[in-house]
């Protein structure tokens, strides 16, 4: 079961953040809209304009005045939810707020869950669940490029992409369901070449989108970059410096550092988000461990790993960072001598003095740029790229099936399989674990 109820009560929340400022917005949803604010609002007329603001004050039930607002009326059909909608600018005080909503309450109204005015607008057709999704992005964006890439989202780019696979395999479905119906009359419908190309094509565009999701994340969660190395090579002096604040502990003492501390640091449109690592060493303090097993694990998560040591202990690079992306930085390029030269191939930088940190932050947006160039693009998030593949196998079965000459039973199964992925992708297939799961991580009154 959903949490949310599926009744077809009016509900209420207040849509802007919780506090005082300009004004508040109250929004009212429901099919009771009209009969529950006109309750608190006489000065609404009965058959009110959509997309009209309408001045009054407003009451309470028991025909206080409460305060002097606008409403913006929005007819069934024509408002975010799809159902007749009010929203009521308020002036901004949390005590106006609660009081309205309370009134609201009175007045026959249920105050709305998180998510749930967007959970009706899905219901009602109005948005996908991925544009659903992209709502929240929208909303949780800190970059430029995030809000650009949510919105073009919302507005359907990838919607229309996945519509266009659907379809696609609709088509073969269809075709290798007439084949099925004439098999005993030895008639062939559609031409198994033909189906081959539309499976490949299908099949074409889920790789191509599986291979935006790291884009994607880029795009939502910013670049994570990891500084390992060994203990006082100064990861944590180069987090600080980037930072430009004391984020980290510093001392001469080896193994400071235990803990896996964060600072997010902006590159042109992009948030980049630097993690501070205990210092890799053999250790037999318990404590110790637990920090370098973090590193390992920050280090295998991360988009890039930049491994530091530092010009008075320099080390060879360690195996384990083969197959990774990784940076080979060395600190302290201040103390380097005629008698300690520079070595090739290894970027130095000075966490004391700052000497080679543009460089560092050149490459790495260089690094980003490359990655989320074609930002244009639309990508796809954690939850389409596990549905996307289990679609991309269905279909390599699908077609390995249909080079064999199967039966068309076989590669109709397969084909259908794959088209039920992508329509829980889009949300034309869904079951109340996952919308629950897309909803819950709304706010109130979105
Ligand atoms: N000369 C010089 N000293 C530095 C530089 N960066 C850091 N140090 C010093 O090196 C020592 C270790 O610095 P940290 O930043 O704590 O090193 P760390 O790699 O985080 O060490 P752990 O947390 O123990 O793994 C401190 O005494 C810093 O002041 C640098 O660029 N030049
Ligand atoms: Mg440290």
């Amino acid at each position: 079961m959903s949490r949310f109820r599926n009744d077809q009560q009016t509900i209420c929340a207040l849509a802007t953040p919780p506090g005082v400022g300009g004004i508040s917005v109250i929004r009212v949803s429901g099919m009771q809209v009209r009969e529950c604010v006109a309750k608190l609002a006489p000065f609404l007329p009965q058959s009110p304009e959509s997309h009209k603001i309408y001045y009054g004050h407003l009451k309470s039930v028991g025909g206080v005045d409460l305060d002097e607002v606008l409403l913006s009326y929005f007819a069934e059909g024509r408002s975010f939810t799809g159902e007749e909608t009010i929203e009521i600018s308020s002036h901004g005080s949390p005590l106006i707020a609660t009081r309205v909503l309370s009134e609201l309450v009175v007045a026959g109204c249920r105050v709305a869950d998180p998510g749930e005015f967007t959970y009706r607008a899905f219901m009602h057709g109005n948005v996908d669940l991925v544009q659903a999704e992209s709502v929240l992005e929208l909303i949780e964006s800190e970059t430029e490029l995030a809000r650009a890439h949510a919105l073009r989202q919302l507005k359907g780019s990838l919607s229309n992409t996945l519509r266009e696979m659907e379809q696609e395999l609709t088509h073969c479905l269809a075709h290798l369901e007439a084949n099925l119906d004439f098999a005993q009359e030895d008639i062939e419908f559609a031409n198994p070449i033909e189906i081959s190309h539309r499976l490949d094509r299908v099949f074409d565009k889920a790789k191509d989108l599986l291979s935006t999701h790291q884009t994607g994340k880029i795009i939502r969660q910013g670049y994570q970059v990891a500084i390992v190395g060994p203990p006082n090579a100064g990861k944590s002096s180069l987090l600080n410096y980037l930072a430009q604040e004391d984020v980290a502990i510093v001392t001469h003492i080896p193994g400071t550092t235990r803990d896996v501390l964060s600072a997010d640091i902006k590159m042109g449109h992009h948030a980049v988000r630097f993690f501070d690592t205990a210092g890799l060493r053999a250790s037999t303090d318990e404590v110790e461990q637990i920090g370098i097993e973090r590193s390992f694990k920050t280090a295998k998560d991360a988009d890039l790993v930049v491994f530091l040591d530092s010009v008075d202990d320099p080390m060879p690079t360690p195996e384990w960072l083969q197959g990774r992306t990784f940076l080979r930085l060395r600190n302290k390029a201040d103390l380097l001598t005629e008698s300690r030269p520079a070595e090739s191939g290894i970027l130095y930088v000075s966490a004391k003095t700052g000497i080679g940190v543009p460089d560092l932050c050149a490459d790495i947006a260089g690094r980003v740029q490359a990655i989320s160039g074609d930002s244009n693009g639309v990508t796809i998030n954690a939850r389409h790229f596990r549905l996307l593949n289990e679609c991309l196998d269905g279909l390599a079965r699908a077609r390995t099936l249909q080079s064999e000459n199967a039966s068309p039973e076989f590669v109709l199964a397969e084909a259908q399989f794959s088209l039920e992925c992508l329509m829980e992708v889009s949300g034309k297939r869904f079951d109340d674990e996952v919308l629950d799961e897309v909803f819950r991580q709304f706010c109130l009154g979105k």
